[in-house]
């Protein structure tokens, strides 16, 4: 019954391909409007990430989050949360992403059920392994470039672990991530990323919009 069955995966990679990830501290000006911008210009897939100094909690967050997932519905592009489940559940949201140190993939599959997105952060073949085992639907991989959005990121591998996962036959979705830019993305695709996840690259961007175009049309292959 295919109701019943995992998320098609083929769908999730085509979803991947220009993943724009956000909160409220990443961005000079209000989210909503640099959201709302990046999807114009072509994003396939939104992470909240509200993460690090100053950013939102409680009820503020919450409040951002509908806000967001709004703009994403609207679009019909799907709506992940970082780490906090409980505000995924409370949401309907259309995912959750975790990184190494949050609950485990197969936690959150027992919890959100086989119809919701399931992303992991990993940085090492046995990391990807349990992810894999754990049910993810889709890996992101890095920091393949420094990046100084993320104060506890791990050390930049480049994109040795794409290309190696991707020779020995690794087809799960995968996205790179950290310090990618429309300018250096080509390398993350070439080595088997289905796209590319980038913060500071468009919600830094003086105009999102544009920015994100350029991904949007690097993705397509
Ligand atoms: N995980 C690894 S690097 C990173 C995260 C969340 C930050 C990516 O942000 P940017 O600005 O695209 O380098
Ligand atoms: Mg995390």
């Amino acid at each position: 019954i295919p109701s019943e069955g995992r998320l098609d995966s083929e769908a999730v990679r085509t979803h991947l391909r220009a993943y724009f990830i956000m909160g409220s501290v990443n961005s000079r000006r209000p989210a909503a409007e640099v959201l709302a911008e990046a999807i114009a210009g072509g994003v396939t897939i939104f992470q909240f990430r509200e993460k690090g100094a100053g950013a939102l909690t409680g009820e503020a967050k919450i409040s951002l989050a509908r806000e967001l997932q709004g703009i994403c519905r609207a679009h019909g592009v799907p709506f992940i949360v970082n780490d906090d489940i409980e505000l995924a559940i409370e949401l309907d949201a259309d995912g959750v992403h975790v990184g190494q140190d949050d609950e485990s993939a197969r936690v959150l599959r027992e919890r959100l059920g086989s119809r919701k997105i399931i992303g992991v952060s990993a940085h090492t073949p046995e990391e990807v392994r349990q992810a894999i085992e754990d049910g993810a639907d889709y890996l992101g991989i890095g920091p393949v470039y420094p990046t100084s959005s993320k104060d506890d990121a791990r050390p930049v591998q480049g994109t040795v672990l794409i290309h190696n996962l991707r020779t020995e036959g690794i087809a799960i979705p995968m996205v790179g991530i950290g310090g990618i830019t429309a300018e250096n993305a080509s390398p993350v695709l070439a080595a088997g990323a289905d796209g590319v996840s980038v913060i500071s690259a468009i919600a830094g961007a003086d105009d999102p919009r544009v920015a994100a175009a350029a991904f949007a049309r690097l993705a397509i292959r």
